[in-house]
């Protein structure tokens, strides 16, 4: 990272005027505010907005987007302080691009407005509430499969306590207050990288729904089935962190300082059902593409993508690596994300037709090695208890049943393993270290209840593991997965990731293994 020079915060602010006049802008924000989108952060602003943007300046219409961030103001403050404009810096090494995307009409943050959320949900001019609230944000229990009826904060927003702590019972409370004012339909949009975002969306409003008090429930759930649509969406931009290298090339190429510019490649993609009830911008004319059925782009993207993109970053990670194009430039990273991808995520899907599997994965290397870009390892790392359960049990159970171990899939696991509950006296690194994952106090507890002494070296330990639900519930009806995890963690250990990578591409090709 460098240091935002005394120059550039000396430079003229970005704002209406000076985006207009020094950036590839629309001059003004879009007339209305069809829009509501919970969760500003990085992704939306390079992802959505970029799109809508697009689609505005091919057919323009009352699509304005006010963004809500939960609980950090940091990025709506500084948006409003810049008439709600930012930069997006589109990064390779080839060339840099910046733009100015101007389709915002309000930032605001839940946990400061609760009640300015509310009536934004509930206005009649919102058709659309999308979201990006990232897979931990959706109050999801893997161990009932449904709504975390055991989490405070589920409990609270049921209860009525205001304000709203979680997204889905703030989606809720504003829908209620829709209802009660006009009962005009309305669209929610998941664009996280869940399996099937839209279905699970919708189940998880309907679920806390039930669980109101009888007056309540009866009086949304009906209006719930005829007005109130979760089509499913499959997103993907690679969108690190800002930090001060974007900040300066804005400074330097637009001679202007933007406190929340975001960084993203240039390569970006958005696949959406559409089942929209009360109308939506001409995002098709945006670049985004509409279809039927989602989700065989969305298991390609989870798996190929997010799926070895995990197994990356851990190893990566391990080997000391800040950034995922310095991982993928080991050889040995490399061929073991082309192995996981090739062998163990591929024959798990349905390509979509007009799909082809080596241009996209040609692509995906391409992207990953993209070093202008900066991603970094304990990016893509955090929150694995979350993310790993999206990209993981399915594909391995898949090859389990049929008989097959799927050695990369089981180092994707030890590998995480290794970074957030590394053995009694194994030292990840700085990478693994700065890794979040909510649930690393859980997984340490658990860990040490089940091998003390040797963490998850051991079987027993990972077994204990799965059984907490972490990567679902299928994985505890194959031993074998768990020692073979805890077999690979023990490789990590004692001659790093690149001794076990060797180790899974030994074993997949049928070869003998070392004996140590
Ligand atoms: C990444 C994703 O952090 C992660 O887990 O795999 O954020 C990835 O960069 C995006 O989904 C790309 O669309």
């Amino acid at each position: 990272m460098t240091t935002t020079t005394t120059t550039t915060t000396a430079l003229p602010r970005l704002g209406r005027e000076t985006a207009a006049a020094r950036a590839r802008s629309r001059p003004a924000a879009p007339s209305g505010t069809g829009i509501v989108h919970l969760g500003l952060g990085n992704f939306h602003r390079a992802h959505q907005a970029v799109h809508t943007a697009a689609a505005l300046a091919h057919t323009d219409g009352p699509w304005g987007i006010l963004g809500v961030a939960g609980r950090t103001p940091d990025v709506a403050r500084a948006m409003r302080e810049q008439d709600l404009r930012y930069s997006v810096v589109e990064i390779s090494p080839e060339r840099t691009r910046i733009t100015v995307p101007a389709v915002h009409t309000g930032a605001l943050v839940a946990a400061e407005q609760p009640e300015d959320v509310l009536d934004a949900l509930a206005a009649p001019a919102t058709a659309v509430i999308t979201l990006t609230v990232t897979e931990h944000g959706y109050t999801f229990s893997p161990r009932t499969h449904g709504l975390d009826l055991d989490s405070p904060d589920v409990r609270a927003d049921l209860r009525g306590d205001a304000p709203a702590r979680t997204t889905i019972g703030r989606i809720v409370r504003g829908l209620q207050r829709r209802l009660r004012l006009h009962a005009r339909p309305v669209t929610v949009l998941s664009c996280d990288n869940l399996v099937g975002n839209g279905e699970l969306t919708g189940r998880l409003v309907r679920e806390f729904t039930e669980a109101l008090p009888a007056a309540e429930r009866e009086e949304l759930v009906p209006w719930l089935e005829s007005a109130v649509t979760f089509p499913g969406s499959m997103v993907d931009r690679i969108v690190p962190a800002t930090t001060d290298t974007y900040r300066d090339a804005v400074a330097a190429r637009l001679g202007l300082y933007d406190a929340v510019p975001v960084p993203a490649e240039p390569f970006s993609m958005w696949v959406m059902e559409d089942r929209f009830a009360a109308g939506r911008p001409a995002w098709e004319h945006g670049g985004a593409l509409f279809t039927a059925d989602v989700e065989p782009y969305e298991l390609l993207k989870l798996r190929l993508l997010n799926g070895t993109h995990s197994l990356i970053a851990y190893l990566g990670a391990l080997d000391g690596r800040e950034t995922v194009p310095d991982s993928v430039g080991r050889p040995f990273i490399a061929e073991a994300a082309r192995r996981v991808l090739y062998d163990e995520y591929l024959p798990s899907l349905t390509v979509p037709p007009d799909v082809d599997p080596d241009h996209y994965a040609g692509q995906l290397f391409d992207r990953w090695a993209n070093t202008a870009l900066g991603h970094r390892t304990r990016q893509v790392g955090s929150d694995g208890s979350v993310k790993l359960r999206q990209r993981v049990p399915d594909p391995a159970l898949l090859h389990l049943r049929a008989g097959r171990m799927p050695h990369h899939l089981a180092l994707t696991v030890a590998g995480y393993l290794c970074c957030v509950t590394p053995p009694p006296g194994f030292e990840p690194g700085p990478h693994a270290a700065a890794m979040a994952d909510p649930a690393r106090e859980r997984l340490r507890a658990i860990v040490a209840g089940a091998a003390p002494g040797t963490g998850v070296r051991s079987a027993a330990a990972v077994r204990a593991v799965l059984e907490s639900g972490l990567l679902g519930d299928g994985l505890t009806e194959h031993p074998e997965f768990a020692a073979r995890v805890a077999e690979l963690a023990d490789v990590i250990v004692r001659h790093g990731p690149a001794g076990a990578a060797a180790d899974a591409l030994l074993a997949t090709d049928g070869a003998p293994r070392p004996t140590d």
